[in-house]
């Protein structure tokens, strides 16, 4: 093995701008295939989840969801005749998939509000676009998550 191959610093650090530009210039070429879905039923705020367990839906405070404006949701369980759904375990997670990038913070669910409802703090998007908002919901031994699509406005 010889080290012919390996670029010299300066070649690297001369390339350095254009690979940050790519990267900027909105992160597609490793997520070519990630496109906003067109059907307004995907951006809806009630889903049901991936292997059909629960009936999802969410409400942000304030309504809209604000962009740059660290917020909460309240998340409503429940089975898919509508019986909410209590000591369910809840984790959260978002990202905007032609980005590459995820959310700045980490959203929990901090309480069960009853009657199926959960709060998740810690909500935050730091720009506009087209984001997914992913939950993994357990309870009575079974586990399914839900995703929600969001087009925010800046
Ligand atoms: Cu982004």
């Amino acid at each position: 093995m010889t080290a012919t191959h390996i670029l010299p610093a300066r070649r690297l650090l001369a390339l350095a701008p254009f690979l940050v530009a790519a990267a900027l210039a909105g992160g597609c070429m490793h997520a070519s295939h990630a496109a906003p879905p067109q059907a307004a039923a995907k951006y809806a705020s009630e889903r049901v989840s991936a292997q059909g367990a629960w009936r999802i839906s969410y409400k942000s405070d304030p309504t809209p969801i604000p962009v740059h404006r660290l917020h909460a949701w309240t998340l409503h369980v429940a089975s898919p005749d509508g019986t909410p759904v209590t000591g369910a375990a809840i984790k959260v997670d978002g990202d905007m998939p032609q980005h590459g990038h995820g959310l700045p913070t980490r959203p929990r669910m901090t309480r069960e509000l009853g009657n199926g409802d959960y709060l998740v703090e810690g909500v935050k998007f730091q720009m506009g676009g087209w984001w997914v908002m992913d939950f993994e919901v357990t309870a009575a031994g079974r586990t399914d998550r839900v995703r929600f699509n969001l087009q925010l406005s800046k």
